[in-house]
């Protein structure tokens, strides 16, 4: 029987991507078991179940219930090992691993106030306040209802995207230096780090914020490689957070 593989995860979250990006380079089947972070799916109960941290990706394989996109990603590479997603040489493992650290920390820690001011704001701030007090009122945890709302009905914080855009330009530079050497972050081939930054390649270029990585020309080649990639193709969200601006009422 062919092995099933149930993959947790939101459209338009980074992580969720990047364990698409993986199964779709392996060319996994993979049921998708849509979790609507918007709708707060993420807390119910049933899903506190399968990942008490209240996050995604989960991947469920074989009865073996995995969280941690990065984990996530080696367990697959380690049971389908074709093709490989990681390098075989232990130095260029451990370059992988330390991109894959750098991506979690600065990358994605950086993109998140972006997203928080360009985009879930949008969402919340088209809404009236009853809407917005409706919305709420189904968070599971009521103590952080009046917290969200502060947050989210606050007016854009430009400082903080300036913030990030500087961290986000660092990185990109860092991973520009690294690649005037060599095609891919850990080496020769492409692996598991150049997935763990694609999710934010794609983000920053859906809010026309490439401009980050003007100049930088390993980087905008690297980008270039990286999207062009069937697998990237197929794995990017199939809906986006601000496709609701479109639905009202939804
Ligand atoms: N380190 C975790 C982070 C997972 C994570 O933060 N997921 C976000 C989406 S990218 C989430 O589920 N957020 C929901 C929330 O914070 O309520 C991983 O790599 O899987």
């Amino acid at each position: 029987m062919a092995d099933v593989i149930a993959l947790y995860h939101y459209w338009d979250s980074f992580c969720s991507f990047k364990v698409r990006l993986c199964l779709e380079e392996k060319g996994l089947d993979w049921d998708s078991r849509n979790v609507n972070l918007m709708r707060f799916e993420n807390l119910a109960p049933d899903y506190l179940k399968i990942n008490p941290n209240g996050l995604v990706p989960s991947l469920i394989h074989d009865g073996h219930t995995l969280v941690e996109s990065s984990i996530i990603n080696e367990y697959l590479d380690g049971v389908f090992p074709d093709p490989p997603l990681r390098p075989a040489d232990e130095v260029a493992l451990a370059r992988m691993r330390y991109w894959v650290g750098i991506e979690e920390q600065d990358l994605f820690r950086a993109v998140r106030p972006v997203s928080l001011n360009l985009i879930m704001k949008r969402i919340f701030q088209a809404m009236s306040e009853r809407q917005l007090d409706a919305h709420l009122a189904r968070h599971p945890k009521q103590h952080l209802a009046g917290r969200l709302k502060k947050l989210f009905t606050a007016p854009v914080d430009q400082a903080a995207i300036d913030k990030s855009r500087k961290t986000l330009r660092r990185a990109f530079e860092k991973m520009d230096s690294e690649m005037a050497a060599q095609p891919w972050l850990a080496g020769e081939a492409y692996s598991l780090a150049d997935i763990a930054a694609a999710p934010v390649i794609d983000r920053i270029g859906y809010l026309k914020m490439a401009d980050i990585w003007h100049g930088l020309d390993a980087v905008q080649d690297w980008i270039e490689r990286i999207t062009a990639r069937p697998a990237y193709q197929r794995a990017l969200p199939k809906e986006r957070m601000l496709d609701v601006l479109d639905r009202p009422g939804s």
